[in-house]
């Protein structure tokens, strides 16, 4: 897989304008603050490629970033408390226009490890089987566990989830934690993504 220097492409908020590309599309969800931005910038290697901040709904649109092999899409988090009705609606639009009407390789799912799984997480994963989209669960800030923590709390956030602890990958934006398995995990789903298409 050739990783050429990430760029940012373009920010989009409504369904008319999602970015038509052949490129397979590696999507990254989850709640707001919960470290989507900063594992975008892990995997680039870069410190400011996306945007992150302390306040959580930071990024409300969808974000595009070329990665060469594939393209990183940023989408805006969920599940932040001072939003109102009419903004949680139009999350829950373009959430759906995404997940309906692009063709997703791989959705990286990702919830804190420090936290049990919210509901807001379970009904995210519940679209991913209905839209029948491939996914890897990533377990976010293990930095902030004590070492001996990492694989004992992987394994009560697996169980939340009911899942294998092999099937979430922990991740640290700090230690860089993970990096090569979450490529790894990019990589096994792009070619199986390549080898549906040929069947199409
Ligand atoms: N210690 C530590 N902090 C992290 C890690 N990942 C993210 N953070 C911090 O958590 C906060 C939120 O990170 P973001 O990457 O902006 O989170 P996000 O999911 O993109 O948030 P929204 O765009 O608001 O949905 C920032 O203060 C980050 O520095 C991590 O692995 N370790
Ligand atoms: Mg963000």
């Amino acid at each position: 897989m050739k990783i050429t220097t990430p760029k940012f492409v373009t920010s989009v908020a409504s369904e008319k304008n999602f970015l038509k590309t052949d490129k397979p599309i590696i999507a990254v969800a989850g709640k707001s603050n919960v470290g989507k931005s900063s594992l975008i910038n892990m995997l680039a290697g870069m410190k400011k490629l996306a945007k992150t901040s302390n306040t959580p709904g930071r990024t409300r649109l969808i974000n595009y970033f070329d990665f060469g092999a594939f393209m990183l899409v940023d989408l805006p988090g969920y599940g932040f408390a001072r939003v109102n009705k009419e903004e949680k609606q139009k999350w829950g639009k373009l959430m759906e226009g995404f997940l309906s009407s692009q063709k997703i390789a791989l959705l990286l799912s990702l919830v804190d490890i420090r936290h049990d799984p919210t509901a807001d997480d379970v009904m995210m994963i519940n679209y991913l089987y209905h839209y029948a989209i491939p996914f890897a669960l990533v377990a976010t800030k293990a930095d902030k566990l004590a070492k001996t923590k990492v694989k004992p709390r992987l394994k009560e956030v697996a169980t939340f989830l009911r899942v294998t602890e092999n099937e979430l990958i922990a991740t640290s934006a700090e230690s860089r934690l993970g990096k090569e398995s979450v490529f790894d995990a990019i990589e096994r789903a792009i070619t199986v993504s390549a080898e549906n298409q040929g069947e199409e």
